[in-house]
């Protein structure tokens, strides 16, 4: 049974159909709502680039999927990287101002807020790089996409490295190895860092027994293995929710739908003051 919320709480939802007990597809109309979460209750969030809209950032598949006229895959690829170093770069650079410009909203500072209360019973799961968790005070953050503010070799393995730099073009920086340093980002066909996706992995085990809620915000559901996340949390005996503002790709896979900008609903559903 699935139950869909409209984002205003005395909104009736306007995608009301099949009724309780209709199965994955129904849907009833609720009159707002609150994830159950008492003092035993673990959580784990998921969030993408629609918790950021609220803070000026633009989604990735707001715009079509298209930057300055490019698809996201051209300059979020070690094959677009390969083709075109500077393009990337400009694309990167433009991402470092706008972050940078950016403000943590009232979703960010509610996850803040829910975590203070939870402690170690709390992880938040992001596929966002700009750092405005952190910003909004979030500690138990796993960047499952990397993050804006370091760099690496395209070639060795030294280590990242803060960074914080706006290149544009050539000279283009390079690592002591002499090869092009590219940002610490998890590209399209690359996999995640495994000691990242091993914390979400250990978290959703850990919640065996204990009640378990799974709340994915602002993502599109289109990108794995994010994407799957809910699978595995409903596996581990998760009630899952989704809070976004269209209906998301993997929608039908939530137990609860919360239509609405995460900068309004987050705080009503976790019961917190921002
Ligand atoms: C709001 C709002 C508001 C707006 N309030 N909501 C299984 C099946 C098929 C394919 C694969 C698979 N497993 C792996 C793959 C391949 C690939 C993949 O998923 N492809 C799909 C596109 C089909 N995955 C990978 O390559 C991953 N690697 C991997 O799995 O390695 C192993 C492997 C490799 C190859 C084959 C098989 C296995 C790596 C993925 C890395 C993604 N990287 C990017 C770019 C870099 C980051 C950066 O530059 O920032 O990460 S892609 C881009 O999409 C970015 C995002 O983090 C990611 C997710 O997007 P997100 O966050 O969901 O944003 P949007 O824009 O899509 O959605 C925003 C949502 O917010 C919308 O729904 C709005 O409604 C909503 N919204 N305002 C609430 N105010
Ligand atoms: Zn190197």
């Amino acid at each position: 049974m699935r139950t869909t919320y409209a984002s205003d709480p005395r909104e009736k939802s306007p995608r009301s159909a099949g009724g309780r007990g209709s199965g994955i597809r129904g849907v009833s109309e609720v009159p707002g709502a609150r994830i159950p979460i008492d003092e035993q209750t673990r959580v784990l969030v998921l969030t993408g680039a629609g918790i950021s809209a609220e803070s000026g950032l633009a989604t990735f598949r707001g715009a079509g999927g298209l930057w300055d006229g490019h698809p996201v895959e051209q300059v979020a690829s070690p094959e677009g990287f390969a083709a075109d170093p500077e393009l990337v770069w400009r694309f990167y650079s433009m991402r470092r101002r706008e972050a940078a410009a950016a403000a943590p909203n009232d979703a960010h500072r509610a996850l803040a807020a829910l975590e203070d209360r939870l402690g170690d019973r709390f992880l938040l799961a992001t596929q966002n790089v700009d750092g405005l968790h952190a910003r909004a005070g979030s500690r138990r953050v796993v960047e499952l996409h990397g993050t804006l503010w370091r760099s690496r070799c395209s070639r060795c393995l030294r280590p990242p490295i803060p960074d914080a730099a706006f290149p544009v073009e050539p000279p283009l920086p390079r690592c002591a190895c002499g090869a092009l340093l590219r940002p610490d980002i998890v590209w399209f066909g690359e996999m995640l860092d495994a000691a990242t996706t091993q914390r979400v992995d250990r978290f959703m085990r850990g919640a065996a027994g204990a009640p378990f809620v799974f709340l994915a915000v602002g993502t599109s559901g289109h990108v794995y293995p994010a994407a799957g996340y809910v699978q595995v949390a409903r596996f581990h005996g998760a009630q899952t929710w989704l809070a976004n503002l269209d209906p998301a790709e993997n929608a039908g896979a939530f137990d609860h739908v919360v239509a609405g900008p995460a900068g309004t609903t987050l705080p009503r559903l976790l019961g917190v003051v921002v």
